[in-house]
């Protein structure tokens, strides 16, 4: 397939202003007729109209009621210019939704029928201009058996619906809203619905529903709750009503991706929407309020206003994930459970974004080209392109922000528009910011990829009281990128006094008087130097405080500042960082040897951090658990994730041995008596509880003792919810004990009519820590299992993605068999499914940074799969990008 590139953009040649749509549906063969009133766009030279279309049956098309001739060229239908600048145009087709196993377009899924549309699946249901700068208004007929899809649904309001002959009926649906094809969207299905009225701000009354299978309606309860503060936080926050009669929520079991945003009806994974305290986690509570907000959110942000091609996607989706990660954050509460939420997002973009950012698939906020789409959906746009919306945030303040959105709103209502307009909005909203005044070098953050070195040295001049902080930034080479300039990097920063541990008072050279203990220093040059007067006392700089800005931070300080900022510092995101660089610290100083003895003073600092009683147990948690074994990996040049194993499981193995006591005191204190709630004060010391336990099995599987051991088992028999079973069961099966094995089959019979809860056992035993190749041998076996199927992403995804993803000790092994085994699945899932196959292509796109033997042989293997000539475009691409 071609490249395509952003600098070769055009607006389309044809408008199609209006769908009418008729679908005949049926899981064997569905009939689609298509009415479209389309517009010669008077911007282009005059030229056959060209649609798309994918593995679609053609019977007919008409031009004004008139037969045309027609041809197809490539994956287009080839329509020769009609006369007139407006027409309509007929189409009927035919497609075969239970052969679709690529889960995109019109798909079955247990007895009923589905769609997804974003980014190309409008044109596998029919022809179509199917780009998202083509914004139209629908009325869709959907016709089908009553037994078989008593439920019809698509966008907009239902306008008639009524029997038709032999058992079958339909109903007509009709959304005002202008929309591009991606955000189309029908079920028809037997499903039952959660119901709930809702009245805005504005005095209106809306229809909240949550569709799923009958039996599954008690487990929708927190996604109503999630929906409805959706509601009433973007009215609160951002001033934007719901703006559809009823707003629909569709759960489906095969699904490519966590949600979907089309317009008043959103499509769901059954993770992100079923939940109940016996089948569902704290985790699995959060995720789902956390994508319910942010496919509610997209309705203004990607629906209201939509990108104007698939470069922009950003624009909707870093936009999108910073309103649901603040919506996340306000729905936490406290300042303390902020900074949790915070710093849980900071771990998922230094785990995905930071390593794709220095590989083969390095690609800007905005890419320049893509071959697949669906390969771009990264957390790159996500994930780094939220946190340029924070920058952004943090540069204009709270204020100045909300002002933003509001004339961005202004602007380009109902419009298919760019990246730079929404920076604009911003910026001219705010004229006086560091954002307006150096626009041009911040939207670097959209054109340039790779992750930015910020290195920071300070100096204290005990006879001036002075503080000199030198900060310097260096661009890395990426894949396409040779050259990069210096972006605008905002310092979030203060001063903790190194004797006093109190936050200093900040007062720059040429200040007249101190402004606070915190602020935000702004970055534009490669080196810059600020000095800091009237500094009263030796201290350390607290840098990057709320992680400020996705760099990678060198801060020069020693053990000794660390220890100082862990104990003192007002930042809880600094605090948190200290202890994790006190641990890195260590782990890589072992690396070279694979030995590792845990010093005193660390260990003193560990148990000070689990014995204090002013901090949080969920931030307690996030900072005894040292940094993951990727994350290690990616400080080093060549990575021997044996090596990296080995070591962190030494550290993690004595702390668990040396802090014997506190583990148990925290397990002691930590039990939550009253009944179970899926809320922060609640989870927090679920988190703790489990870490302790965990810690004490695996300290008493090492030293031969059997009470822990059987007081897990006893807590994973007995646990009334979820969080405390899987983590009973985590802890018998992490730290390899015998129970194990009984607790793996006791859960395994308890929820075998669970396929939520079946993917967790799955991902449990292939993340399990690999011990003797034990752990990649049972990943292997548990492909065999009856239970496990490549057709459902959520079960493929639990088991090959767990493994090679989050489990480098038993994937990369020296006999290369865990290689063999992506290769294999590779294949086998892109004949199934490309973009899943293309997702999991890409646990290999980093073989280059991988130490010998692991480096020859996981090249092998993807040259294996290279050579393949029936790849999807999807997983070539990957697979093509990594041998570059
Ligand atoms: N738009 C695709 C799914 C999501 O990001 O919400
Ligand atoms: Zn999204």
């Amino acid at each position: 397939a071609p490249l395509i590139r952003r600098e070769d953009y055009l607006s389309p040649a044809y408008w199609i202003r209006q769908v009418d749509l008729t679908l005949d549906l049926d899981a064997a063969k569905t009939i689609v007729a298509s009415k479209l009133t389309i517009e010669r766009n008077g911007q282009q030279p005059a030229q056959p109209l060209r649609l798309h279309g994918e593995d679609l049956n053609l019977l007919r098309v008409l031009v004004d009621g008139q037969s045309v001739s027609f041809r197809h060229e490539d994956d287009m239908l080839v329509i020769d210019a009609p006369a007139a600048d407006q027409f309509v145009l007929e189409i009927r087709n035919t497609i075969a939704p239970e052969k679709n196993t690529h889960l995109s377009g019109l798909y079955a899924s247990g007895g009923g029928l589905y769609t997804q549309c974003e980014a190309e699946g409008f044109r596998r249901i029919t022809y179509f201009l199917d780009r998202p700068d083509v914004m139209a208004v629908y009325t869709v007929t959907l016709r089908g058996d009553k037994k078989k899809y008593p439920v019809l649904l698509s966008n907009g309001n239902l306008v008639e619906q009524g029997e038709l002959d032999g058992g079958r009926h339909f109903a007509k649906w009709h959304d005002p809203f202008p929309k591009p094809s991606y955000l189309f969207a029908l079920v028809a299905a037997d499903l039952v619905a959660r119901e709930q009225w809702v009245r805005t701000r504005g005095g209106k009354d809306h229809l909240l529903q949550i569709f799923v299978k009958r039996g599954d309606l008690d487990k929708t309860e927190h996604a109503m709750n999630s929906l409805i503060a959706s509601v009433v936080w973007d009215e609160a926050r951002f001033n934007l009503p719901l703006d559809l009669e009823r707003f629909m929520i569709v759960a489906v079991d095969d699904f490519n991706m966590g949600a979907m945003e089309n317009k008043g009806l959103n499509l769901f994974n059954t993770k992100y929407v079923l939940a109940s305290a016996a089948t569902a986690t704290d985790a699995d509570f959060d995720g789902i309020e956390s994508v319910v907000g942010h496919e509610y959110f997209h309705n203004w942000t990607g629906n209201r206003i939509t990108c104007r091609d698939w470069f922009q996607l950003s624009l909707k989706e870093g936009l999108t994930v910073f309103r649901d990660q603040e919506f996340s954050m306000d729905m936490a509460g406290s300042a303390s459970a902020r900074a949790v939420c915070r710093i849980a997002d900071v771990l998922r973009l230094r785990e995905s974004q930071f390593p794709e950012d220095a590989g083969p698939m390095a690609h800007p906020v905005r890419p320049d080209a893509y071959q697949a789409i669906d390969n771009f959906y990264t957390s790159t746009v996500y994930e780094k392109g939220a946190e340029v919306v924070r920058m952004m945030h943090t540069l204009v303040g709270r204020e100045g922000f909300a002002k933003g959105m509001s004339l961005y709103f202004q602007r380009h209502d109902g419009q298919a528009v760019t990246c730079d307009d929404f920076a604009q909005a911003i910026a001219d909203a705010n004229p006086d910011s560091a954002l307006a005044v150096n626009l041009a070098l911040f939207k670097r953050w959209y054109s340039q990829s790779g992750t930015p070195h910020l290195s920071a040295r300070g100096q204290y001049d005990t006879a001036a009281s002075t503080f000199t902080l030198e900060l310097s930034q260096a661009n890395p080479v990426t894949a396409a990128q040779p050259n990069k300039l210096p972006q605008l990097i905002p310092v979030a920063m203060g001063l903790v006094g190194r004797h006093s541990g109190q936050a200093l008072a900040l007062q720059l050279e040429g200040e007249a008087a101190p402004s606070g203990s915190h602020r935000v220093l702004v970055m534009t040059e490669a080196t810059q130097r600020f000095v800091f007067t009237h500094v009263t006392e030796d201290c350390v700089p607290s840098l990057l405080r709320g992680f400020s800005a996705p760099v990678l931070l060198d801060d020069g300080l020693t053990d000794a500042d660390r220890l100082v900022l862990l104990a003192h510092d007002s930042d809880p995101f600094t605090r948190w960082e200290s202890g994790q660089k006190l641990a890195l610290g260590r782990l890589l100083t072992a690396l070279p040897t694979g030995t590792l003895e845990l010093d005193e003073p660390f260990v003193h600092a560990m148990r000070g951090l689990l014995r204090d009683p002013s901090l949080d147990p969920a931030f307690k948690e996030l900072a005894l658990v040292p940094p993951s074994e990727g994350y290690v990996a990616e400080q080093t040049t060549e990575v021997d994730p044996q090596r990296v194993h080995a070591v962190r499981e030494s550290m993690v193995q004595q702390l668990a041995a040396r802090l014997n006591e506190d583990w148990a005191w925290a397990f002691a204190e930590h039990q939550v008596r009253e009944g179970y709630r899926p809320v922060a004060e609640q989870s927090g010391k679920r988190a703790l509880a489990n870490l302790a336990l965990a810690m004490l099995v695996r300290h008493a599987v090492a030293t031969g003792d059997t009470v822990w051991p059987g007081r897990a088992y006893q807590r994973f028999k007995d646990a009334s919810n979820m969080t405390d079973r899987l983590g009973a069961l985590q802890a018998l099966v992490n730290a390899h004990a015998e129970l194990a094995a009984p607790a793996l089959e006791r859960f395994h019979a308890l929820f075998r009519h669970e396929p939520l809860v079946l993917d967790k056992w799955f991902m449990l035993q292939a993340r399990a820590p690999e011990r003797d190749g034990r752990v990649f041998a049972q990943a292997k076996q548990l492909l065999k299992h009856p239970d496990f199927t490549l057709g459902n992403p959520n079960r493929a995804r639990s088991l090959l993605m767990a493994l090679a993803f989050f489990n480098p000790a038993a994937f990369h092994r020296a006999d290369a068999g865990g290689y063999v085994f992506w290769a294999e699945r590779v294949v086998e899932l892109d004949a199934i499914n490309p973009q899943l196959a293309s997702r999991f292509a890409r646990a290999l796109d980093r073989w280059r940074h991988l130490a010998e033997p692991y480096r020859s042989a996981a090249r092998e293997a993807v040259a294996r799969v290279a050579a393949r000539t029936d790849l999807s475009s999807d997983t070539a691409e990957i697979i093509h990008r990594a041998l570059q």
